[in-house]
């Protein structure tokens, strides 16, 4: 399996996410890559690929222009007012304010343009996301062109990105622009399998009123888990997309047992779909160690968790989204991976 990976993610070295009232060092960090590329090599799983460039096309078939007119320069406009700290909104378009004006004041656009702000934009992000993107979409490329699977080594990730709002680490939507990318390429329908704890707020925006592409999502619950305002059982698209959003949200406490249940659940809408590939938004942050969220899988769960998405039987684009306990993030991703890569090859029926 080729691994696509960019150096280019170092770029983004934000000093702070505000969290419990703080600034702390974000938990999104440079690290988790280190870890993961170190586990790859300790193992010799893989074969580490230098990403192509894509441009900003598809990234614009996905985003709103202004948004990512707004994103390209956010820090140097933010550096001209002078302050000391990082990128922070702290003030949104909320319920009771006018949402049909896109403000020139540049405080104003981050809120406008910001979904949740723990996370900072720091001097080096844009550069940062568009390696991103750029790894998601040389994974999937690799794919249309006869791979059986490929993982793109994505950071930031990208799953909470909405089709104008950056937030929750993420500023352009990887799994959603490499699924675009794949429609624009011959594939008729893809889906997008989000196995990250946190809902996929984003991709599920960006598609929701479309039938081209199936959004499924296993999550914590948002009652008791970010980003809290999306990602209910009840969302199943609309128009066009009607049925063709599926949530899973699921409780604290819920082990591999309960979760390998509502997976296994999920694979008959996904084959009744007849995708032409799946796009896997990994976020291994479903483990039980992991400082920011409340489910219970272990390490050798995520071997069985990339077996049973091999069954499947489709072409596979694993994209890492999140993963926050940085010593075990090397060996969980690469289980799902391994795991995957040594299932026997189910032919699709
Ligand atoms: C990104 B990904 C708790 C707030 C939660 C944001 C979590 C973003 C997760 N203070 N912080 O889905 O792994
Ligand atoms: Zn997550």
């Amino acid at each position: 399996m080729k691994i696509f990976y960019s150096q280019e993610h170092r770029k983004r070295q934000p000093k702070t996410e505000l969290h419990g009232g703080t600034l702390r060092p974000p938990f999104e960090c440079a690290e988790r890559l280190d870890f993961i590329l170190a586990e790859l090599d300790k193992r010799r799983f893989g074969e580490i690929v230098a990403p192509g460039s894509f441009g900003i096309e598809p990234v614009t078939a996905i985003h709103d222009s202004g948004f990512v007119a707004f994103l390209e320069t956010a820090w140097q406009e933010w550096s001209a007012l002078g302050y000391e700290g990082e990128a922070i909104p702290t003030i949104w378009p909320t319920r009771t304010m006018r949402s049909d004006i896109i403000p020139e004041h540049f405080e104003a656009k981050l809120g406008y343009y910001c979904l949740a702000n723990e996370t900072s934009i720091s001097d080096g992000t844009w550069e940062a996301a568009c390696a991103s993107k750029d790894v998601a979409l040389s994974a999937t490329q690799d794919v249309l062109g006869g791979a059986r699977s490929a993982f793109g080594l994505c950071r930031p990730p990208g799953h909470h990105a909405a089709i104008d709002q950056y937030g929750g680490y993420c500023f352009f939507n990887n799994a959603a622009i490499a699924a675009q990318h794949a429609r624009d390429h011959g594939v008729e329908r893809a889906a997008i399998l989000d196995v990250d704890f946190h809902h996929g707020n984003g991709t599920q925006n960006i598609f929701y009123e479309r039938g081209d592409v199936l959004f499924v999502s296993l999550h914590g619950d948002p009652d008791q888990a970010f980003p809290h305002f999306l990602g209910f059982a009840d969302e199943c698209g609309a128009g066009a997309g009607k049925g063709c959003n599926l949530n899973f949200p699921m409780p604290p406490g819920t082990g591999f047992d309960a979760w390998r249940a509502r997976l296994k659940s999920a694979f008959d809408p996904i084959r009744r779909f007849e995708p032409g590939l799946v796009i896997v938004s990994l976020g291994v942050d479903t483990f039980e160690k992991d400082p920011i969220s409340f489910f219970k899988l272990a390490s050798g769960d995520f071997t069985t968790m990339g077996a049973d998405i091999a069954s499947l039987g489709l072409p596979t684009v694993f994209l890492m989204e999140g993963g926050y306990a940085v010593e075990e993030v090397g060996i969980n991703t690469v289980n799902t991976l391994q795991g995957f890569a040594e299932a026997k090859q189910v032919p699709y029926s």
